[in-house]
C-alpha cells in the first residue's frame, strides 16, 4: 500500500476532501427519499423525490456548483438541469453530473441494485453529455494494458485478447451485458467465443465498476452500449479506483449531433478515454436505494434509518464505504 501518498508534496488537491462527505449526505438523502417508493411501480415519483431531496441537499454545501450532466434541459425538469447553480454559491466552482436514480425501474419493482450516483469535478472535468445520448463502452481492470483491448475491435477479438493477456482460455472470461434486444447479437458473438456472460437488466454504472474489480466479481470486461450520462459517471469512478474504459457518443440523429456540437463537442466520432471523460480532481458518491451488488439499500427501522454510501476520491485513490443511521 502506497501510504505516502497522502502525506508526500504533491500537487494539493483542488476539491478539499472535506466535501467528500458532504457529498455523502447528499447521496445519502436523495436515496432515503426514494426509498419511500421502493415497490410501489411509480418511477416518475420515486425519481422525482430522489431529484427533490438530492437539490435541498446540494443547496446546503458550500461550493459554487453547477449541473452540467442532469434530468435533462431547463425546460424539461424543475430540478437538476443542465446548468442549474447548485450549492449556497460561494466556495469552490465545481461541476456536478447525477444520477438521482440509477436503475429507477429497479427501485420502482423493488429489485436489487438502484442507486443514488453523483460525480464532482473541477470546473471543466466532466465531459458534458445529453440526458437522451447513448454510449458504446468498454471496460477492464487496471491490471491490463490499456491497449489490450479496443472499441473499435470485434467483440470476439477483444475477448481474444484479453484472454490471452490473462493467461487463461477464452472459456474462463466473463462478460457483464446490459440485456437489451440491440444487444442480441453481441450476446450471442460472446457466447459462440466460449464467454460467460453476465446480463444486467439495468444499471452499468455498477456493471462497469464490477469489470475492473474482477478479482472480487469475477467478471473480466463490460462491453456494450448504455446512457452516456452513466458513462461519464463511471468513469468518474474509475478515476478513483482504476481501470480502463473507452467511451464512444451514439450520436445518430441530427438533433444529437446538433445538441452535442452545442454542448462543446467538435469531433462526434473521438474516442475517449478515462481521462477525457473525468478529468482533474473527481469525487464520485453512490448509496444504495435497494440493496445490490455495490451497496445496501435503505433499511427503514423502527426509530431510525440507516444508509449505505460508497464514496471515492481521485486524488488520495480512497474508496471508504459509509454506514450511517440516520433518526427518523
Ligand atoms: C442505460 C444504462 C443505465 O438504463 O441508460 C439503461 O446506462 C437504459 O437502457 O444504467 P435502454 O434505454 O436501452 O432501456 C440504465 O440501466 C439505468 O438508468
Ligand atoms: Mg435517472
Ligand atoms: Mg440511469
Amino acid at each position: 500500500m502506497k501510504l505516502s501518498k497522502v502525506d508526500d508534496a504533491r500537487t494539493p488537491a483542488n476539491l478539499h476532501r472535506t466535501l467528500t462527505l458532504e457529498m455523502v449526505r447528499v447521496t445519502e438523502r436523495a436515496a432515503i427519499a426514494a426509498a419511500e417508493w421502493r415497490g410501489k411501480g411509480d418511477e416518475m415519483a420515486a425519481d422525482l423525490a430522489s431529484v427533490s431531496a438530492m437539490k435541498a441537499e446540494l443547496d446546503t454545501v458550500g461550493i459554487a456548483g453547477r449541473i452540467v450532466i442532469g434530468e435533462g434541459e431547463q425546460f424539461e425538469c424543475d430540478d437538476l438541469f443542465v446548468g442549474q447553480p447548485v450549492g449556497v454559491g460561494e466556495g469552490p466552482a465545481v461541476d456536478i453530473a447525477v444520477d438521482p436514480l440509477e436503475g429507477v425501474t429497479l427501485c420502482a419493482k423493488n429489485q436489487p441494485d438502484s442507486l443514488v450516483v453523483l460525480a464532482m469535478a473541477e470546473r471543466g472535468g466532466l465531459l458534458n453529455v445529453a440526458r437522451n445520448v447513448y454510449m458504446h463502452k468498454l471496460a477492464i481492470g487496471a491490471e491490463y494494458a490499456a491497449e489490450t483491448v479496443s472499441i473499435e475491435w470485434s467483440a470476439t477479438e477483444n475477448v481474444r485478447a484479453l484472454a490471452k493477456a490473462k493467461g487463461v482460455p477464452i472459456s474462463e472470461i466473463t462478460a457483464i451485458v446490459l440485456d437489451r434486444p440491440r444487444h442480441a447479437g453481441l450476446i450471442e458473438e460472446l457466447r459462440t467465443a466460449g464467454v460467460a456472460v453476465k446480463l444486467l437488466s439495468d444499471g452499468d454504472i455498477a456493471g462497469v465498476i464490477h469489470a475492473v474489480n474482477t478479482a472480487d466479481t469475477g467478471v473480466d470486461i463490460y462491453l456494450g452500449s448504455g446512457g452516456a450520462p452513466e458513462g461519464v459517471l463511471a468513469a468518474a469512478a474509475l478515476r478513483c479506483i482504476g481501470g480502463h474504459m473507452q467511451g464512444k457518443l451514439i450520436l445518430d440523429t441530427p438533433d444529437k449531433r446538433a445538441k452535442a456540437r452545442e454542448m462543446g463537442i467538435t469531433d462526434l466520432h473521438r474516442i475517449y478515454s478515462v481521462h477525457e471523460l473525468a478529468a482533474g480532481d473527481v469525487l464520485f458518491s453512490a448509496t444504495g436505494i435497494t440493496d445490490g451488488s455495490l451497496v445496501e439499500g435503505v433499511r427503514l427501522r423502527r426509530g431510525s434509518i440507516e444508509t449505505s454510501t460508497v464514496v471515492m476520491r481521485s486524488w488520495s485513490q480512497t474508496t471508504r464505504w459509509i454506514k450511517a443511521r440516520h433518526a427518523r
